[in-house]
């Protein structure tokens, strides 16, 4: 599994750092949707899918966070922990966010609107359709 990570350019002065994310330019898709979680109560694994269409990047904008990847083959945990890195996360592909520091804020830039029915919840299900991809 290719695990493809962004580092973003940082516009920092003596005021401090700024990131600017654009759509294609920095990010790989036309950016639909953007939410975010925070407040993460410690021991929580949040995620448990993966999505038929959906590509994503997370970045952990505050504090620190690891996500779990699986493609149905091979899995790796990606520690997110600097605000200037977004992951991708491509569809077809499980992933489940845990480790959360209890000041994390994890950012997801979407690229399509929120769809209940582009997720896939049962694993077995997921692993099920990635062997049909091949
Ligand atoms: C993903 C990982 C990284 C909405 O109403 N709109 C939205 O855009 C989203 C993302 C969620 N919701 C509602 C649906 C649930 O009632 O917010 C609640 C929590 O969502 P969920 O349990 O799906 O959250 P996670 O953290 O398990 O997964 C989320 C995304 O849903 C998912 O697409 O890839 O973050």
């Amino acid at each position: 599994m290719q695990v493809v990570k962004y580092v973003f350019q940082p516009h920092g002065d003596d005021r401090g750092q700024l990131v600017a994310l654009e759509e294609i330019k920095d990010i790989p898709f036309k950016i639909k949707r953007v939410y975010y979680m925070y407040d993460t109560k410690e021991g929580v694994v949040r995620g448990y899918h993966a999505h038929k269409n959906l590509q994503q990047i997370l970045v952990c904008i505050h504090g620190s966070c690891k996500i779990r990847l699986d493609d149905g083959k091979e899995k790796k945990i990606i520690p997110l922990e600097k605000p200037y890195e977004g992951l991708y996360v491509s569809n077809n592909m499980w992933r489940e966010m845990f480790d959360f520091s209890p000041d994390a804020v994890l950012m997801v830039l979407a690229s399509e609107l929120y769809d209940e029915s582009d997720y896939i919840r049962d694993y077995d299900e997921f692993l099920k359709s990635v062997s049909i991809e091949g």
